[in-house]
């Protein structure tokens, strides 16, 4: 049989890793050979969640077997998988993002609008009636309130947060105690160059004809980071030259006050933000109140903008 190779997008965030895990976990017990990799150096808050619970972090994989084909867990999009991957040997694909889909033969595809992938595989474990250990239980937890932000994130469903309550069931954690350390985690500099704030959660997209490249830091501590406004600028200055970007883009989300200050590096920039999103720029950045998600309250939005 072939081996399943199961892995989240590149610049993994904690809901790709934890999905893979789990995915591995569901899977096999549904008779696959599988094993969970990352694409990618892991952040902070997945290093502290998986160490928390005494889960062993996946290995890195930069290329397939022979023998080999492969699950996308977390995203869908060619771009935003690891770059040695021949899309042809993807088989199965989990995920909660937008469609961006063309494949040559017919794959599993599961892909619904809940607010992680975690709650995905949540709800298929129940489904087919695998048993989950308790430490599977946390890690999905972990997943799921890592990607809504406690489940304040404008992608939160009703599903996120039955499925938190029905898996604490089983997982018996102190949630509030769980998200104050995990965010510790999340907002923690330690060991975090300027190219790392810009890089650990950065993505890209096709937007019409333009590449556009969207990072987002989430941080309890928003000042810790904007004291690098000026060398994260230059870093974006950078990256956008270096793999020719017609756009770059950068959030800096404060999880607790709910709000995002978006960094614009150019003239283009700055007249497509105030475009979209008629805020006031002081100091290359506009102060967007209420916006703290790249999936639901950017991108659609710039994506929409491009496409005109
Ligand atoms: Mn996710």
């Amino acid at each position: 049989m072939k081996k399943v190779i199961i892995v989240g997008h590149k610049n993994p965030d904690t809901d790709s890793v934890i999905s893979a895990i789990a995915a591995q976990e569901l899977f096999s017990k549904l008779g696959f050979e599988t094993v969970a990799k990352r694409a990618g150096e892991a952040n902070n808050e997945t290093k502290f969640i998986l160490k928390k619970l005494g889960i062993a972090m996946p290995e890195l994989v930069t290329a397939l077997q022979e023998d080999e084909t492969v699950m996308l867990v977390d995203h869908n999009e060619e771009s935003q998988s690891f770059d040695q991957l021949d899309y042809a040997k993807v088989s199965h694909i989990i995920d909660h993002h937008k469609l961006s889909l063309k494949t040559e033969a017919p794959i599993f595809c599961r892909v619904e609008p809940v607010g992680s992938t975690a709650s995905l595989l949540a709800k298929m474990f129940f489904e087919n009636g695998v048993v989950l250990s308790q430490k599977i239980a946390q890690l999905l937890m972990a997943g799921i309130l890592s990607d809504t932000l406690n489940l304040t994130s404008p992608t939160t469903t009703i599903e996120d947060k039955d499925l938190l309550e029905k898996l604490n069931g089983i997982a018996k954690m102190d949630v509030n105690g769980f998200v104050v350390e995990m965010f510790a985690a999340k907002s923690s500099l330690d060991g975090i160059s300027v190219e790392d704030i810009i890089r650990i959660d950065y993505k890209t997209f096709e937007m019409g004809k333009y590449n556009v490249g969207v990072g987002t830091w989430e941080t309890t501590l928003p000042e810790s980071v904007s004291a690098k406004k000026t060398e994260i600028m230059q870093a974006l200055r950078h990256e956008k030259e270096a793999v020719k970007l017609d756009y770059i883009f950068f959030m800096v989300v404060d999880i607790l006050k709910q709000n995002c200050q978006l960094y614009l590096v150019g003239e283009k920039e700055q007249t497509l933000a105030v475009k979209i999103f008629a805020g006031k720029i002081t100091n290359n950045e506009m102060f967007l109140p209420g916006v703290v998600s790249r999936k639901k309250q950017i991108v659609p939005q710039l994506t929409e903008a491009l496409n005109n």
